[in-house]
C-alpha cells in the first residue's frame, strides 16, 4: 500500500515536471515568435526624421500638415517631427538626434542655404539619405543630399515680374518695393534673382527699395510701413516673396490711406487662401503659386529609396499663376491650403 502510494506520488511529480517543462518551453517559443514579429514590423516601418523650419507662414503650416497627414496616417512610416523655430542651430541639433536614433531617412527643410556641410557629412557617414524639402542648400559636394523636392524659385520670381509688366504695361513708369523673405534662404535669394532678371530688361521698371520681412505678416507690415514713410506716393507696386508679407503690406497700405490693389499693385508668391480672398476683394493683383503640399511626394521618395530605387535629383511640383479678381474668385472654392 505504502509502495503504491510512493509510486503514485513519484508518477504524479514526474507528470507535473513534464507539464511544467512543456509549458515553459512553449512559453519561451511563443515569446520568441512575438519578438521576431515585433522586430520585423519595426524593421518594415520607414522611420523618417523631418526637421521643419518653424511656423512663420500659412504656407509652412500647410506643408507641416501635409507631411504629418501623409506620413503620420500611413502605417508604413514612422514620422519623427522637429520644429526648429527658425533657427539653423536647432535644425543641426535635430539632425544629429535623428542620426543618433538611426532613422532611415532624414527630410530637411533648410532655413538658409549655407552652413550644412558638417552635419550632412555626419548623416552621409551614418549612411542616412537626406532629402531636402522646399528650400535648397549651397554645398560643393552634391553627394551630401539625395534629392530636392520643391519649386523653382527663380522661375517664380521671373513669373512675378512678367505678370506685373503685363498688368501695368511695358511703357508705364513703375516704382517697385520688394519685401524679401528670410535672409539667406534659397526661397528669398532665388525669388529676388528671378524677379530682378526680368525687371532689369525694362528701363521703365525700377526696384526702389528691397528689404527682408522674414516671411512673416508682422515684419512684412513693419517694413512696408517704413517704405511708405520714406517713399509714400512714389510707390506703384509691391513685390512680396510670400503671401503673409503681402497681407501685412496690404494692411500697412490701408492704414497709410492708400488703396492696395489699385494705388499700389500687390504681387505675391505662395497662393494661400487668404491671398486669394484679398485678390478677389481687389486688394491684391497677382498670385504666383508655390505648392506646400509635399507630403505625398516625400512619402513616394522615401518608399522608392527604401526599395533601393534611384530617385530624381529634383522632384518638381506643378504650379501656376493667377491674375485678377475673376481668376481668384474662380479658384477659391477649390484651394486646398
Ligand atoms: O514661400 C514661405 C515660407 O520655403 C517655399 O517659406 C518656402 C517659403 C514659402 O515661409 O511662405
Amino acid at each position: 500500500m505504502q509502495k503504491t502510494k510512493r509510486l503514485l506520488t513519484y508518477l504524479f511529480s514526474t507528470l507535473m515536471l513534464i507539464l511544467l517543462l512543456a509549458a515553459c518551453n512553449s512559453d519561451s517559443t511563443s515569446t520568441g515568435n512575438n519578438n521576431e514579429d515585433g522586430d520585423k514590423k519595426a524593421e518594415e516601418k520607414i522611420v523618417v526624421g523631418f526637421s521643419q523650419i518653424g511656423a512663420e507662414s500659412g504656407w509652412r503650416t500647410a506643408e507641416t500638415e501635409s507631411i504629418k497627414e501623409t506620413l503620420g496616417n500611413d502605417s508604413r512610416f514612422e514620422l519623427k517631427f522637429s520644429d526648429a523655430q527658425q533657427k539653423q542651430e536647432n535644425q543641426i541639433k535635430a539632425l544629429r538626434s535623428f542620426i543618433a536614433q538611426k532613422v532611415d531617412i532624414i527630410a530637411l527643410a533648410p532655413v538658409v542655404e549655407s552652413g550644412w556641410e558638417t552635419v550632412l557629412q555626419e548623416a552621409k557617414d551614418a549612411k542616412i539619405p537626406v532629402i531636402l524639402l522646399d528650400r535648397g542648400i549651397d554645398v560643393k559636394d552634391e553627394s551630401l543630399y539625395t534629392s530636392f523636392i520643391g519649386s523653382d524659385f527663380i522661375l517664380e520670381g521671373e513669373n512675378a515680374a512678367k505678370e506685373l509688366i503685363k498688368l501695368m504695361g511695358e511703357d508705364t513708369k513703375v516704382n517697385i518695393v520688394e519685401l524679401q523673405g528670410t535672409v539667406g534662404a534659397s526661397a528669398a535669394n532665388d525669388r529676388m534673382e528671378g524677379f530682378a532678371n526680368v525687371i532689369k530688361e525694362n528701363s521703365n521698371y525700377n526696384i526702389i527699395k528691397s528689404q527682408s520681412g522674414d516671411f512673416t505678416r508682422a515684419k512684412g507690415k513693419e517694413v512696408m510701413e517704413a517704405f511708405l514713410k520714406s517713399d509714400g506716393d512714389n510707390i506703384d507696386a509691391v513685390y512680396a516673396h510670400n503671401d503673409d508679407m503681402a497681407l501685412g503690406a496690404i494692411q500697412a497700405i490701408e492704414e497709410y490711406g492708400l488703396k492696395p490693389g489699385e494705388d499700389i499693385k500687390v504681387v505675391s508668391v505662395d497662393g494661400i487662401k487668404a491671398i486669394f480672398e484679398a485678390v478677389a476683394a481687389g486688394k491684391a493683383n497677382i498670385i504666383v503659386e508655390c505648392n506646400p503640399l509635399l507630403g505625398p511626394q516625400l512619402a513616394q521618395a522615401a518608399l522608392d529609396l527604401q526599395a533601393g530605387k534611384e530617385i530624381e535629383r529634383w522632384i518638381k511640383t506643378e504650379e501656376t499663376v493667377f491674375v485678377g479678381k475673376e481668376a481668384a474668385e474662380t479658384a477659391l472654392p477649390s484651394r486646398k491650403y
